[in-house]
């Protein structure tokens, strides 16, 4: 890897963990993919696309960073949304460094202070990431002075701060961001084998696959309504796998809307998933897709378990 050249060889091998939190949407995902080259956790202009902690694996010649993608930390309303929140700010304490990503397109708003309220108190070295730095947001600023206001301090008044602007769209500073962390790291030795890029389990991987591409299509409250779980996934005989994916949403209306007229929404959100899940598994994939009214899912002990986000 190109990074690894800046390698020499009486470095050690260093590795941690480094956790990537902020509000939703702020462009998380799409950062931990731009870094990883390769799409591993799902993106999508819905704010809450991520629902679970998704771990990601870059190595170079200097170490290993794991990297932990989180829900986008917001005031929560419901079970789910608490869940989500637990999991992002639970990744705080173990983390080795923080990255605190910021989207500087979108002003600062009220719920931005909630999300900086539970970083403020973390002891790993924070780099506050100006994202989207693409669009050439003037709010920058802004942030800068709720970050100080959140710890009482300047920014070079902080210690182990760094401010950085990024672009996970067109890779800014992304290397440079590498670098940056990796002066973060303790040594050690690397915690997952280097052929592991992510450790999400299969089935909740696919069922986010079939979320997003639904995502796509559906516009308003529904996404929110709407989960997946893929009930069955096995590989038949002449080399087709077959997968089955419950989508369950709370209301009869949202049910109407994700089918679509005459199926239409389905159906392309069928195609575009398969497409996807056969390049994935490399093999041709019979995909059949089922929607389910389930009211109130999102604050069922059982079911919030059975889709994967309770512990
Ligand atoms: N212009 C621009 N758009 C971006 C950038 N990064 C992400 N986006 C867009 O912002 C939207 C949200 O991106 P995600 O990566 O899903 O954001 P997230 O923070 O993971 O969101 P949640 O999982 O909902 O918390 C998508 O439409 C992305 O294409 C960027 O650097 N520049
Ligand atoms: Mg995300």
């Amino acid at each position: 890897m190109d990074q690894g050249q800046k390698n020499n060889s009486n470095q050690r091998h260093r590795c941690g963990v480094v956790s990537i939190v902020g509000r939703p949407n702020v462009g998380k995902s799409t950062l931990l993919n731009c870094i990883l080259k390769e799409k591993v956790t799902i993106v999508s202009a819905v704010p809450q696309t991520t629902r679970h902690q998704i771990r990601g694996i870059y190595n170079d010649e200097r170490g290993q960073i794991v990297f932990i993608d989180t829900p986008g930390l917001r005031v929560g309303r419901d079970k789910l949304d608490k869940f989500m929140n637990k999991s992002s700010v639970g990744t705080l304490d173990d983390a080795d460094c923080i990255i605190y990503l910021v989207d500087t397109s979108r002003r600062v708003g009220t719920e931005e202070g909630y999300a900086c309220g539970q970083l403020a108190g973390v002891k790993a070295p924070v780099i506050l990431g100006f994202n989207k730095i693409d669009l050439k947001g003037k709010y920058l600023a802004d942030y800068i002075a709720l970050w100080e206001k959140a710890k009482g301090k300047t920014v070079q008044e902080m210690k182990g701060m760094t401010l950085l602007a990024l672009s996970g769209k067109n890779g800014t500073n992304v290397t440079k961001l590498i670098d940056i962390i990796f002066d973060c790291l303790p040594e050690g030795p690397a915690l997952y084998p280097p052929e592991v890029i992510c450790d999400m389990p299969q089935k909740l991987a696919l069922a986010d696959i079939i979320r997003e591409k639904l995502f796509e299509l559906m516009k308003e409250e529904v996404p929110h309504a709407l989960s997946v779980v893929v009930e069955c996934l096995e590989p038949r005989r002449n080399k087709v796998t077959h997968i089955k994916a419950l989508i369950l949403v709370e209301r009869e209306t949202q049910k109407e809307i994700v089918i679509g007229r005459g199926g239409h929404v389905l159906k392309t959100a069928g195609t575009l998933a398969r497409k996807e899940l056969e390049g994935l598994l490399e093999t041709k994939v019979f995909l059949e897709l089922y929607v389910k009214v389930q009211q109130q899912w999102r604050n069922d002990d059982t079911l919030l378990y059975d889709l994967g986000y309770a512990p």
